[in-house]
C-alpha cells in the first residue's frame, strides 16, 4: 500500500531504499503487463477519447498538475492510467506508422538508457555511449560502403533533423564562410528532389514515384541558367507513401557531372542494407555524399533512433562546433575527439545508442523479416477481392518495392457508379470514415492521406516484426465490415 507514501520517502531519503525497490518493482509490474498486453490480439489497439474527454478527467485519471504532492499509490494509478489511454504502437495489429512495433532487447536497452540518464555530449559523462555510437556507426558506414567504414556521423533527435543536417554540411563545405557571415556569404543556392517530397525548392518529376533522372539535369541547367547556384541532391531510398527508391546510380552520375552533393535519405528505406536480399534497392548509396537511416523505423528500435552519415570526416565539427569552454575543454586528459557534443547543433543530446548497439549485439542480421512476405500478401488479398483497388497496381501494375502498400477501399455503393466528380468526392471520404470508426473500436489502426490528384487512400506499411498474415487478413476484415454501407 503506497498511499501514505510520497516521493520524498524515496531514495535519496534516509531509509529510503526499501520504498524505492518496492515501489519500481510495482511499476516494473505496471510495465511488464502492458508488455504482455502488447502482444495479446484480444487486447484493443487503443481505447480512443477526443482530447476535451480526457481533459475532463477519466474515471479519476486527471491531467491537470495539483499544488500538493500526490501520494505514490496515486503516481501508480497515474503509470497506469497513462498506458491504458495510450496507444499499443507494438500491437501486432498497429500498421499506422512507419515506426511500430515492441522489440524486448530495445526496450531493454530504453529502460537501461534512462537509468543511466546521461548526457553524449561528452566522453566525460558518457564514456561507454560515446564508443559504442562511434563503433556502431561506423559499422553504418560499413554496410553503406564506404571504403573502411570510415568517415563521419551522429544519432539525431529524427529523419528531418538527420536530413537537416546534411544540408547544413552540404552548405559548409561550399560555402565555409557561411558558419561566420551568415548566408550573405553564398549565392542563391539550390536544393532538388522528388516531387514526392514535401517543400523542396525544386521539385523532380517522378514516374513510379521514382524521379526521373534526364529531368533533374533538366532543372539542373535550368536553375544555372537562372543564376542560381545548384548545391544539393536528395535522393529518396523508401519514400513515405508509397516506398519508392530513386535510381541512386543515376542520379550520382548527374551529381559527379554538375559536382553537387548527394544525399540518400534512407530514413525508411536504410534498414534494406541489413538485408542480403532487398540492399540492391540502395544500390550506388555509396556514391553518397551523406545518408539518413532511421533504426527506428525498418529496423524496429524504440524511438528515438535516426543516424546522419557523412562520407568526410570531420565536417560535422567544422560546420557545426561552437567549442563551448565549460563542456569541451581542449586541456582534459583523455583524447577531446571523442567530446562528441560539438559535432551536433543541440546541446543536450540524448543517448539513442544503447537500444539499438543492444539489438545489434542480439540479432547481428535483422531476420530477413517476413514484412515484405506480408506486403506481398495484402496485395495478393486486395487483388483477390476486388473491393479494395491497389494503387500500386493500378498505376505500377507490379509489386511495391517497399512494404508500403496503398489502396482505397471501395464500398458497395460506389462499385458500380461510373468515375467523376461525385465518385470522387464520395469515395475522398470513404477513408478518413472508415479510419474514424476504426479508433473508435479500437481493433486495428492504419494511415491514409491523399496526394496530388489522388483522393484519401489507406497507407499500409509492415514494419511491425509481430504481424503475420492473420493480421493483415483482420485488418482487410475489418476495412471491409466497417466500410459496408
Ligand atoms: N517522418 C515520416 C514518418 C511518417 C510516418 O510514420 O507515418
Amino acid at each position: 500500500d503506497f498511499s501514505n507514501l510520497f516521493a520524498r520517502d524515496l531514495l535519496p531519503a534516509k531509509n529510503g531504499e526499501e520504498p524505492t525497490i518496492q515501489f519500481l518493482l510495482e511499476v516494473v509490474d505496471i510495465l511488464t503487463n502492458y508488455v504482455k498486453k502488447t502482444f495479446d490480439r484480444s487486447t484493443k489497439v487503443l481505447d480512443f477519447h477526443h482530447p476535451h474527454q480526457l481533459l475532463e478527467g477519466m474515471e479519476g485519471f486527471n491531467l491537470e498538475l495539483s499544488d500538493q504532492p500526490e501520494s505514490l499509490e496515486q503516481i501508480l494509478v497515474d503509470c497506469r492510467d497513462t498506458l491504458k489511454y495510450g496507444v499499443r504502437t507494438g500491437h501486432p495489429r498497429f500498421f499506422n506508422q512507419l515506426s511500430s512495433g515492441l522489440d524486448i532487447i530495445g526496450l531493454a536497452g530504453e529502460w537501461l538508457t534512462s537509468t543511466a540518464n546521461t548526457n553524449m555530449f561528452t566522453y566525460e559523462i558518457a564514456p561507454v555511449f560515446v564508443l559504442m555510437e562511434q563503433l556502431t556507426l561506423k559499422k553504418m558506414r560499413e554496410m553503406i560502403g564506404w571504403p573502411g567504414g570510415e568517415g563521419d556521423g551522429l544519432f539525431s533527435p529524427g529523419g528531418a533533423i538527420s536530413n537537416m543536417y546534411s544540408v547544413m554540411i552540404a552548405r559548409y563545405k561550399y560555402f565555409p564562410e557561411v558558419k561566420t557571415k551568415g548566408m550573405s556569404a553564398a549565392p542563391r543556392l539550390v536544393l532538388f528532389t522528388s516531387e514526392h517530397v514535401r517543400d523542396p525548392t525544386y521539385l523532380i518529376k517522378s514516374i513510379l514515384w521514382r524521379v526521373i533522372p534526364a529531368d533533374l539535369e533538366a532543372k539542373i541547367i535550368d536553375a544555372k541558367q537562372k543564376g542560381y547556384m545548384p548545391l544539393f541532391v536528395n535522393a529518396t531510398a523508401g519514400s513515405t507513401v508509397y516506398g519508392a527508391f530513386d535510381p541512386i546510380n543515376e542520379i550520382a552520375d548527374i551529381c559527379e557531372k554538375y559536382n553537387l552533393w548527394l544525399h540518400v535519405d534512407g530514413a525508411w528505406g536504410g534498414g534494406l542494407l541489413m538485408s542480403r536480399q532487398h540492399r540492391h534497392k540502395l544500390s550506388g548509396v555509396e556514391r553518397a555524399n551523406s545518408v539518413t537511416w532511421n533504426p527506428h523505423k525498418m529496423m524496429g528500435v524504440p524511438l528515438q533512433c535516426s543516424a546522419i552519415l557523412v562520407r568526410e570526416k570531420g565536417i560535422l565539427a567544422g560546420c557545426n562546433s561552437m567549442c563551448a569552454g565549460y563542456l569541451f575543454q581542449p586541456d582534459k586528459q583523455y583524447d577531446v575527439t571523442y567530446d562528441t557534443g560539438d559535432k551536433a547543433i543541440q546541446c543536450g543530446r540524448h543517448v539513442d545508442i544503447f537500444k539499438f548497439w543492444l539489438m545489434w549485439k542480439a540479432k547481428v542480421r535483422w531476420r530477413e523479416i517476413n514484412w515484405y512476405f506480408l506486403s506481398f500478401i495484402l496485395c495478393d488479398v486486395n487483388k483477390k477481392r476486388p473491393r479494395c483497388v491497389l494503387i500500386h497496381c493500378v498505376y505500377f501494375c507490379v509489386q511495391p518495392q517497399h512494404t508500403n502498400v496503398c489502396f482505397w477501399y471501395i464500398p458497395p455503393s460506389l462499385r458500380g457508379m461510373p468515375d467523376g466528380d461525385e465518385r470522387r468526392e464520395k469515395l475522398h471520404r470513404v477513408a478518413p470514415k472508415i479510419k474514424a470508426m476504426m479508433m473508435e473500436s479500437g481493433t486495428t489502426m492504419v494511415g491514409y492521406q491523399p496526394q496530388g490528384t489522388k483522393v484519401n487512400f489507406f497507407r499500409m506499411v509492415v514494419s511491425n516484426s509481430a504481424a503475420t498474415q492473420s493480421d493483415i487478413d483482420f485488418l482487410i476484415d475489418e476495412i471491409e465490415r466497417l466500410g459496408h454501407d
